[in-house]
């Protein structure tokens, strides 16, 4: 049991289980009772509980996504916090292969960039430390599920849910260097442009998410190892996908990300 000194306790283990079912489901689960406040580091706690049943299933871990990086994002949800949330290989989905409606209970779609790393990064590192540490850079979408009703959560509740992560599609790969300050980005859905934003509104710079992720992990004892690929977090606010939407974000110089939702 843990909680804040004046909130009401929370059973760590049974909200796991809670949002773990609600997840496996794909049913929502109702908002945490009032005054029952997670504090950021419980809530960490509770999300490492939530990837171990996952993992337990057999996932791997895949990496991290970092969440709430832009303005866009955080006022669409309402929590103004950068956070992560842990990937496994069950999240991924290959880009162009259709996406199953039926495994989330109300996505989202939002464009992101995406860093595979070749080295470990930890703790305090550098803009320059964390380019050294990349094997390459891609565009990538993030498919978000919240497992509460009506995507409604306060910052503590978010982070036990694992950030919303729920999927994740990454395009073609680009050389470490490749410039992405600064690119435009447009996600259509049905050739109908949804959002338009450019990678600058991930914290100034999507670089600067790549080494927060380092610094945010390392405070809960994990790190960011070769072969993991970490998400910026998204550039603009997420879109609600329905079955049959055809979803292509299009990113200036590094090209497209696309899938059907089936
Ligand atoms: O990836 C994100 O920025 C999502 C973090 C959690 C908030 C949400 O569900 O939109
Ligand atoms: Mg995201």
């Amino acid at each position: 049991m843990a909680g804040n000194a004046t909130a009401t306790p929370i059973d760590l283990e049974q909200l796991a289980g809670r949002l773990d079912g609600a997840a496996l489901a794909a049913t929502a689960t109702p908002q945490l009772p009032e005054g029952a406040a997670l504090t950021p580091a419980v809530a960490y706690a509770v999300q490492a509980l939530v990837v171990g049943k996952r993992l337990a299933r057999g996932d791997t871990r895949t990496g991290i996504k970092m969440g709430l990086t832009s303005r866009a994002k955080m006022e669409q949800v309402n929590v103004d916090e950068v956070i992560f949330g842990q990937l496994t290989s069950g999240m991924w989905r290959e880009e162009g292969a259709p996406v199953a409606r039926g495994d989330f209970i109300h996505p989202r779609a939002e464009p992101e960039i995406a860093f595979l790393l070749k080295k470990p990064l930890e703790g305090r590192v550098t803009i320059p430390e964390a380019v050294a540490a990349l094997e390459a850079v891609a565009p990538a979408v993030e498919i978000i599920d919240s497992r509460y009703e009506n995507f409604r959560f306060a910052l503590g509740d978010v982070i036990a849910d694992n950030s919303s992560s729920a999927g994740y599609v990454v395009g073609g790969f680009h050389p470490p260097h490749t410039d992405i300050a600064n690119l435009g980005i447009v996600l259509s859905v049905n050739g109908e442009a949804r959002q338009i934003g450019s990678s600058a509104a991930i914290l100034g710079h999507p670089l600067r998410s790549l080494v927060a992720a380092a610094r945010m992990v390392a405070r809960l004892g994990l790190r960011l190892n070769p072969g993991d690929i970490v998400l910026a977090g998204g550039a603009t606010a997420a879109v609600p996908l329905a079955a049959g939407d055809h979803v292509s974000t299009e990113f200036q110089n590094i090209g497209r990300v696309q899938f059907l939702v089936r």
